[in-house]
C-alpha cells in the first residue's frame, strides 16, 4: 500500500532540545512523503484520546504532564510500509534497549523522555491520526521521485 499513512509526534522535549529538524530529516531522508505538519499545545482531551490504553497505568499523570509541557510538532508521514518502517526508525519504547542510529537510541536516555511518537498499526495510525488532524489538514500529492525510491 503506497499510500498507508502514520502519525509521528515530535514530542515536547525534542521541541525543546532542538531536534525537530533532525527527526524530519530522517524521515525525509528515508523517503517518505510528509503529508500533514503543525506545531501545537496539546492538551488533556486530546491525550486521553491519544493515550485511551494508558489511562490507567501509574505512570499516566507524569505522561500527560510531560506531553503538555510545552509544544510538540505533529506530522503524518505516507508510503510504502510506513508503519513497521517508522517503528523501526524510532526504536524501542525503553530508551536503554534502542538501538544506536534509532530516534531514541541516539537522543533518548529515559522512557519518561522518548523524543519520539509512531503509531503502533495501520489501524491506530487511522484512529490517532483523526484525533490529531483534520481531514483537508491533509495534503495529496506526487512525488517526483517514486520510480527511483520504490522500483
Ligand atoms: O509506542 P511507544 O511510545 O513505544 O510505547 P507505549 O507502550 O505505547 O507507551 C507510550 C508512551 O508512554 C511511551 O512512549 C512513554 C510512556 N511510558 C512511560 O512513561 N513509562 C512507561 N513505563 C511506559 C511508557
Ligand atoms: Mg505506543
Amino acid at each position: 500500500e503506497l499510500q498507508e499513512k502514520t502519525l509521528v509526534l515530535v514530542k515536547p522535549d525534542a521541541v525543546q532540545r532542538r531536534l525537530v529538524g533532525n527527526v524530519i530529516q530522517r524521515f525525509e531522508r528515508r523517503g517518505f512523503k510528509l503529508v500533514a505538519m503543525k506545531l501545537l499545545q496539546a492538551d488533556q482531551g486530546l491525550l486521553d484520546k491519544h493515550y485511551q490504553q494508558l489511562r490507567q497505568k501509574p505512570f499516566y499523570p507524569a505522561l500527560l504532564a510531560y506531553m503538555t509541557s510545552g509544544p510538540l510538532v505533529a506530522m503524518v508521514w505516507e508510503g510504502y510500509n510506513v508503519v513497521r518502517s517508522t517503528r523501526a526508525m524510532v526504536g524501542d519504547t525503553d530508551s536503554a534497549a534502542a538501538a544506536a542510529g534509532t530516534i531514541r537510541g541516539d537522543f533518548s536516555m529515559h522512557v519518561s523522555r522518548n523524543v519520539v511518537h509512531a503509531s503502533d498499526s495501520v489501524e491506530t495510525a487511522r484512529r490517532e491520526i483523526g484525533f490529531w488532524f483534520q481531514r483537508d489538514e491533509l495534503v495529496a500529492w506526487e512525488s517526483g521521485d517514486q520510480d527511483y525510491t520504490y522500483g
